[in-house]
């Protein structure tokens, strides 16, 4: 390559400073050694050019999950429609295709990963897909595929096309092992779910490709999240979205959770609104690059407690699933966040109670409030 080419191009690469601050770690890899996956030169050609910075042009993978729509409606809000793209595998309801760009996209295929890159100029990446915790003991393999080597895959185009990527962590990266109350960000990890496991892979892997090769990468470990109008899919903590479902229909919830089990929770809004703030932030204010962050914990039992204030007649009753149950008992009860809030300002907003007014007044059971009255 002629060096003129070459030299041009470290210097734009340099002016865009790397996350972790190391200029040298500005020169991409395959100009100190090879990325794991060598590319042909021109491809990183269309890689980012300053104007896209100011309007990040962002690729949500995984989309079709419990998260993936909130997410994108919350950032077309911030960055404008047409500059947010959702993914999945599957085909969108209706609702969700019109709602903005939507296109295939399987983090398992690794060249068709690069062409959805370069072809709408992606610079920051959200990559959502991964098989949860209780779903992902039925399929080990599977898990393995879509959290591990589509993880893989998603940080080669990263590095190669220098995105910011931001891969979410979970409290499922701790195990029975790891201090549960509270749990630190630094401390023992040996999850016993391969989800936990791949987790943990994903917040080193993501690391090392940051230390390594410069990725801006940045991960936060959610606690479980209870959103208002999309299902959780497979998970441990489901039980703590699918109870408001229920008691605003039938008044009454069946727990899969003994009710005495303590996990940390988040409402949706807090949990998007925490993504996006660790993205914006400035790479010099992340003394790490992998955070907790936390908002309540609360058991089954403290969950109904609340509920009945808006359902009077809601009756919880108790059908405890073994695998469910072993999973949540090797989790941490409540997470320590302080670093996050230190470093970039974190801060939520939803307590237990605002939780649940907000979403029994989703799921419209007011009116039952105000008949009792
Ligand atoms: C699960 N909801 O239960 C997910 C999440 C924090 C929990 O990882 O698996």
């Amino acid at each position: 390559m002629p060096v003129i080419r070459m030299l041009s191009r470290v210097v734009s690469q340099m002016q865009q400073s790397p996350a972790c601050g190391c200029w040298l770690l500005a020169v991409p890899a395959r100009f100190l050694g090879t990325l794991p996956r060598q590319v042909q030169s021109d491809a990183s050609f269309h890689s980012v050019s300053f104007s896209e910075i100011d309007h990040p042009r962002i690729l949500i993978t995984g989309g079709l999950g419990q998260l993936g729509v909130g997410l994108a409606n919350f950032l077309r809000k911030r960055f404008g429609k047409q500059n947010v793209i959702l993914s999945d595998i599957r085909k969108p309801p209706n609702h969700i295709f019109h709602s903005g760009p939507f296109i295939y996209s399987d983090i398992l295929d690794y060249k068709h990963l690069r062409e959805v890159v370069v072809n709408n100029r992606i610079t920051w990446l959200f990559h959502y897909s991964a098989l949860l915790s209780a779903v992902g003991e039925t399929n080990v393999s599977l898990a393995r595929a879509v959290n591990i080597t589509g993880l893989h895959n998603v940080l080669d185009v990263a590095a190669e096309h220098s995105l910011r990527l931001f891969v979410p962590s979970s409290i499922g990266a701790f195990g029975p092992t790891s201090p549960r109350n509270p749990t630190p960000d630094l401390c023992i990890q040996r999850p016993r779910t391969i989800y936990g496991v791949s987790k943990v892979h994903a917040e080193l892997m993501g690391e090392y490709y940051c230390y390594r090769y410069g990725l801006d990468f940045r991960c936060l470990r959610y606690p479980g999240i209870i959103s208002a109008d999309t299902q959780p899919g497979g998970g441990t903590t489901d039980y703590a979205v699918q109870m408001f479902h229920d008691a605003a229909k039938n008044g009454k919830f069946e727990c899969n959770l003994k009710p005495t089990t303590r996990l940390p929770m988040m409402y949706i809004d807090d949990c998007l609104r925490a993504t996006l703030e660790v993205m914006e932030a400035p790479a010099d204010s992340l003394s790490m690059r992998t955070y907790n962050i936390s908002a309540m914990s609360f058991t089954p039992e403290e969950l109904a407690q609340e509920v009945l204030k808006h359902v009077p007649e809601f009756q919880m009753t108790y059908n405890v699933d073994s695998v469910r149950q072993a999973i949540a008992d090797s989790w941490p009860m409540n997470l320590d966040d302080s670093t996050a809030r230190k470093d970039w300002g974190w801060k939520h907003d939803f307590d237990l109670p605002e939780l649940v007014t907000t979403m029994m007044n989703f799921h419209g059971s007011d009116t039952r409030v105000a008949q009792a009255n």
